[in-house]
Parts: C-alpha cells; structure tokens; sequence
C-alpha cells in the first residue's frame, strides 16, 4: 500500500499550482477567452513555460468584429460561432508571448509566458 502511494504523492507536489489548472488531472490547462463588445477577455493570459495549452474561445455577443481569432504560430483561422466554445490547442514557448487577434486584427491579445 504505502509502496503503491508514495509516487503519486510526488507526482502531485511537483505539479505547479496554478489557479486555473486541474491540479489532479493529466490533461493540458485550459484557458477561457470570451468575445464580448470589449473585444477579447481576458487579452492577456499567464501560461507555463513549453507547455500544451488549451485556448477555449467563446463569442459572446452576436455583432462583433471578432467573429474568428487568428493565433500567432497557427496558420488556422478559427471561426468563433456565437455561444459555442472554440478549443485552440498549441504548445506554449519557453520564453515570450503568443498573441492572438480578430480576423481584421483589431481586437488583439497575448499569451505571457510565466514561471519556469
Ligand atoms: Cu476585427
């Protein structure tokens, strides 16, 4: 018994503590950005160093400029339906920022790499 849980146990305390992560689950973070009539919210998120990040884009007005996003890095342009959650998966640097902006580039935001 104690054989089996003692590697978990480490597992878990390496794990960083991030507010807005699963601390339990093996899965990539998840990050929520909403179009609202401000533009995108929050336009600057914190993520970990070289790691896969989910980015979930929700629009949550019905007339925007911002009706898909363009992520630096991918050359994808996700289309952002009203109300239907849009995943971008992408592996975060080790050092910098990823930004991201509307189709017309008007409505801009960042990914700021953070911790290590
Ligand atoms: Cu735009």
């Amino acid at each position: 018994m104690i054989r089996r849980t003692l590697p978990l146990l480490v597992l878990l305390a390496c794990k960083p503590s991030q507010p807005t992560q699963r601390p339990t689950s093996p899965t990539s973070p998840v990050y929520d950005i909403f179009v609202t009539e401000n533009g995108f919210e929050p336009i600057r998120i914190e993520v970990p160093p070289d790691r896969e990040v989910v980015l979930r884009f929700t629009r949550k007005v019905a007339s925007t400029c911002a009706d898909a996003v363009l992520v630096e890095g991918d050359p994808v342009k996700h289309m952002l339906p009203e109300d239907k959650p849009i995943e971008v998966r992408l592996t975060s640097p080790r050092s910098g920022q990823v930004r991201f902006a509307c189709g017309m580039d008007m409505y801009r935001g960042a990914l700021v790499v953070t911790g290590g």
